[in-house]
């Protein structure tokens, strides 16, 4: 069984998270996410999330294509990850790249091509529009 692990936040989930994962698990049996806390996005990425991690788990573990979700606490943990889940492969999306090649000594590392004109925070600002819109009329 070829094990996947991949990282992120996955807030206001959309399909070029939905990409990302089909593709992943695309490579393997089973597919492992470690989904960013509430508190590791705030404090270590500056990301205030619009769903909480409960949340974001919940629409996660719907994804045909995800096995597990796990939280992902810190930065550091991913090593610790790759050997407690008997991790063969490491995939994250291509802005990421070059990023996480110290993990080469423990797994294969693979950075998938990113869903171009999609994201959380350009959803959020079209709605933003949206709305600043909607109150003109
Ligand atoms: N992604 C993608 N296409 C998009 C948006 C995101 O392929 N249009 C991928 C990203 O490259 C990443 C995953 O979806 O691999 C999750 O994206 P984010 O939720 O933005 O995660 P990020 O903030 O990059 O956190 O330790 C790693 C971090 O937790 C990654």
């Amino acid at each position: 069984m070829r094990r996947i692990i991949t990282y992120g936040t996955f807030d206001l989930l959309h399909y070029g998270h939905i990409n990302l994962l089909k593709r992943a698990k695309e490579l393997g049996d089973y597919l492992i996410v470690a989904l960013s806390t509430d508190e590791f996005n705030w404090y270590s990425k500056q990301k205030k999330c619009y769903f909480s991690y409960e949340k974001r788990k919940q629409l996660l573990e719907s994804v045909r294509y995800v096995d597990l979700v796990i939280p992902e606490e810190k930065w550091e943990q991913k090593v610790s990850d790759v050997q407690l889940y008997k991790v063969d492969i490491f995939v994250m999306g291509d802005d990421w790249v070059g990023k996480f090649d110290c993990l080469k000594k423990y797994c294969d590392v693979v950075y998938l091509e990113r869903t171009p004109e999609i994201s959380s925070s350009q959803i959020k600002h079209d709605l933003a529009g949206a709305e600043s819109e909607a109150k003109l009329i």
